[in-house]
């Protein structure tokens, strides 16, 4: 900021209110009034109840997917993924670009995370870097689908079959893209949805299973639910992750506005990209062929050498602007002090990682934010990039 005139440019950007990176996308009250006046006559508040039944058959419609399980939120939903697919010791290999959830839960599970470099151009796992880290002890490979980009599927799964692991997707933030004209949450052996009120599809707490037959759903239910298979027989150790009626109410509301959030998400999109697309060393992603995205996520990648500015400096800016950025996902998993000291955690061997957590940031994106503010936010970019 040394070439402006810093409260002429507060003066000129700073909003009133914050601006948060993203709002749920609320029913309406009365809508969700409603709904809780039949949980309260039904009284039937949690264990598969008559909200949970019909959400449950609603977003397997929605999605185009055939056994779905509904959770309390996506992380027990991923813990109880892995135990039910019986991996719950030795490695599985991951990317350190993610939320803490996704090697947490590998961690309480009893397995080592084994954390692999991503790409450059997907900010998913590099599946050219993945074979040379498998091991006897290697059990699965647990990618994710970050900001909604879809992973390289179909050689993942080649890697997988070859040397008979399994696959299983942290979709957190996938909810409703295609890839090749079929579900992304069908890709694998087992994909996790997140319904958190950060996400596209929201719950509030939340979260799915997408799995691929009644049986496996059906060991899901059990275990989920304490492994109760009947009153007097419990069929494993299992745990409560189960959704509750009035989380499910809040999702029946939540889907019948999902087309008209995504395609309001997509025009905000189009207009950062618009704005955006001349500033140098500012990218943003392309579209990919392919794929049906779900706009989850507004990532912008900075090149300081080329912007003038770093990642960090910007996110200070828009900060003092009233504009909370995100800087999702820094620092990278393998930096925290429980995973640092993993062989696989060398910054070496995970140099593009590094990069992208060092220089990304998420703007806001979510239907209810105007369209005023989204040419605002671009205006201050591209204000920072000329005065340098
Ligand atoms: N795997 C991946 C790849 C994930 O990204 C996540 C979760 C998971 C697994 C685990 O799934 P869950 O167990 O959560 O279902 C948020 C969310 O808490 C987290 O669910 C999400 N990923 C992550 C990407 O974002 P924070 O620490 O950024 O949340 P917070 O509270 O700072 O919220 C961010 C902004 O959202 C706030 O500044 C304002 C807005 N907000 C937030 C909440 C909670 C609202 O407007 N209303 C709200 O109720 O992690």
């Amino acid at each position: 900021m040394n070439h402006i005139d810093y409260h002429d440019f507060l003066k000129r950007y700073r909003l009133p209110e914050p601006v948060f990176v993203t709002q749920p996308n609320m029913p309406s009250l009365e809508d969700y009034q409603k709904s809780i006046g039949e949980i309260w006559e039904n009284k039937w508040l949690t264990n598969n109840g008559y909200f949970h039944r019909k959400l449950e058959q609603r977003i397997a419609e929605y999605l185009d997917v055939k056994h779905i399980c509904l959770f309390c939120n996506g992380t027990i939903a991923l813990l109880v993924a892995l135990h039910a697919l019986r991996i719950n010791s030795g490695e599985v290999i991951t990317t350190p670009f993610t939320f803490p959830a996704t090697p947490h839960v590998l961690y309480w599970n009893g397995i080592r995370p084994v954390f692999c470099d991503i790409d450059k151009n997907t900010f998913n796992l590099d599946p050219n870097k993945i074979e040379k880290l498998i091991s006897p002890d290697t059990k699965a490979i647990l990618p994710v689908h970050v900001y909604g980009n879809p992973c390289d599927v179909e050689k993942i799964q080649e890697i997988a079959d070859r040397h008979g692991l399994h696959v299983i997707y942290d979709a957190a933030h996938a909810f409703g893209v295609r890839y090749k004209n079929r579900p992304l949450c069908q890709y694998g052996d087992i994909s996790m949805l997140s319904f958190h009120a950060t996400k596209l599809f929201s719950t509030g707490e939340g979260g799915a299973l997408v799995v691929k037959s009644k049986a496996q759903k059906e060991r899901i239910n059990f275990l989920k639910n304490f492994g109760i298979a009947s009153q007097e027989m419990i069929i494993g150790p299992g745990i409560n992750g189960k959704m509750n009626e009035f989380q499910a109410a809040f999702g029946l509301l939540q889907l019948d506005t999902i087309d008209k959030e995504i395609s309001r998400r997509a025009a905000l999109t189009h207009t950062y990209k618009n704005m955006l697309s001349d500033v140098k060393g500012i990218t943003l992603f392309s579209d990919k062929p392919d794929v049906q995205p779900n706009y989850a996520y507004l990532p912008i990648l900075i090149d300081p050498k080329l912007y003038g500015m770093t990642r960090d400096d910007l996110y200070l800016i828009l900060e003092k602007c009233n504009i909370m950025t995100r800087k999702y996902f820094y620092p990278l998993c393998s930096t925290y002090s429980c995973y640092a000291s993993l062989p696989s955690s060398h910054p070496e061997s995970l140099s593009v990682a590094h990069e992208i957590a060092n220089n990304i940031l998420c703007l806001p994106l979510y239907s209810s934010l105007e369209m005023e503010t989204v040419q605002l936010i671009c205006n201050i970019i591209k204000d920072l990039k000329i005065s340098k």
